[in-house]
């Protein structure tokens, strides 16, 4: 039985890349596995947070969680600050890691963007506190998106390098668990950008919480280009010459869990007007009951905090004695 760690920042506009990429994903992992879900308000907070939008997206994200099916009784569902075990071993890892390695991260060059000395430290050391998150479980499966694969690179690496320096195996390696097609939604609006919470557009994303006639409107006005669905021969194009077109077929394709074949089989070479009438009509199947779940749970948030204290409460009995256990290698006394 492997152990999954993987978690979600609650900074509003959970979206359809985050349910494919991720929170799909955590639910099917929950057999045969013991899984850590975690809310990670620690790094929402990297960047500027309402703090009572950082309340109510706490709970939204673990109102998204219960939605798509995961169990708070057999698995583990918390919110990250409640547990302090991550914030005492991202600084043993703040370290360990070096300069240069966080200077290669794309995501902070993408997040803080021309504004590099405006950005926090928090956010440049970011990639710290997810290793921290995710070995202060010893955790080996990491269920994440494309985007975090450099992320979960680093914490291979740190892990690496603080068992190498005290001579210890403290530490396992990390695998990422990148699991389909859909592993990188793309944005509705620009297919060569990633769909993410935080573009200003709202057009450009399916937000979990939109409902049917949103959902079709965002799937009608989606870009495309003048030429009908791609049909897998040369002459209908690639990911690269076609991105906005090839990410609606891979949207389809993963929605259906079918291969993108399959659904060039059916589509290709038809008007996108009719690919997009039966994507939007699947996209509300799919996703319709997600959101109304969630609507159900944000009704009930002392339930929701019941299922986060009692989740942070379990996920401190396991980092406990693993804090413990590096405060030891490092050489802090306790007693
Ligand atoms: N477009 C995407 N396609 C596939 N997976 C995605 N994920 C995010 N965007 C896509 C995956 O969702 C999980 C949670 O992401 P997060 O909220 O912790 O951080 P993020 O990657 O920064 O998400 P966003 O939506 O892109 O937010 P902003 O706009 O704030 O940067 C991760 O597993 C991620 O891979």
């Amino acid at each position: 039985m492997a152990r999954v760690f993987s978690g979600v920042q609650p900074t509003g506009n959970l979206h359809l890349g985050n349910y494919l990429g991720a929170i799909r994903n955590f639910a099917r992992l929950q057999d045969g596995n013991e899984c850590l879900y975690c809310v990670v308000d620690m790094h929402a907070v990297t960047v500027w947070q309402d703090p009572e939008e950082l309340a109510k997206n706490t709970r939204e994200v673990t109102a998204a969680f219960l939605a798509a099916g995961i169990n708070p009784d057999s698995h583990i569902i918390f919110n990250q600050s409640r547990v302090p075990q991550h914030a005492e071993i991202a600084w043993i890892f703040n370290c360990v890691a070096r300069m240069g390695w966080l200077n290669r991260m794309t995501q902070f060059k993408e997040k803080a963007g021309k504004h590099r000395e405006n950005a926090s430290v928090g956010l440049y050391v970011y990639p710290n506190l997810m290793a921290a998150d995710i070995l202060a479980y010893k955790a080996t499966h990491v269920p994440v998106g494309e985007d975090q694969k450099q992320h979960l690179e680093l914490a291979r690496d740190i892990a690496q390098k603080f068992n190498n320096d005290f001579g210890t195996e403290c530490f396992p390696i990390v695998e990422p668990l990148i699991l389909d097609a859909a592993a990188r939604v793309m944005n509705l609006r620009d297919g060569r950008k990633k769909m993410s919470k935080s573009d200003p557009s709202d057009n450009s994303r399916l937000n979990l919480n939109d409902d049917a006639e949103t959902i079709a409107r965002k799937i009608r006005k989606a870009r495309t280009d003048p030429d009908p669905v791609p049909d897998g021969s040369a002459e209908g194009g690639n990911r690269e010459s076609r991105p906005e077109a090839f990410n609606l077929l891979e949207i389809f394709a993963a929605l259906a869990d079918k291969s993108i074949s399959d659904i060039q089989r059916d589509f290709g070479g038809k008007q996108f007007s009719d690919f997009k009438q039966a994507l939007a009509e699947l996209a509300v199947e799919k996703l319709g009951p997600i959101g109304s779940e969630m609507q159900r749970y944000a009704d009930d948030p002392g339930y929701i905090d019941s299922v986060l204290s009692g989740g942070a409460e379990r996920a401190r009995a396991i980092a406990t004695p693993i804090r413990d256990e590096v405060y030891d290698i490092v050489g802090f006394l306790r007693n």
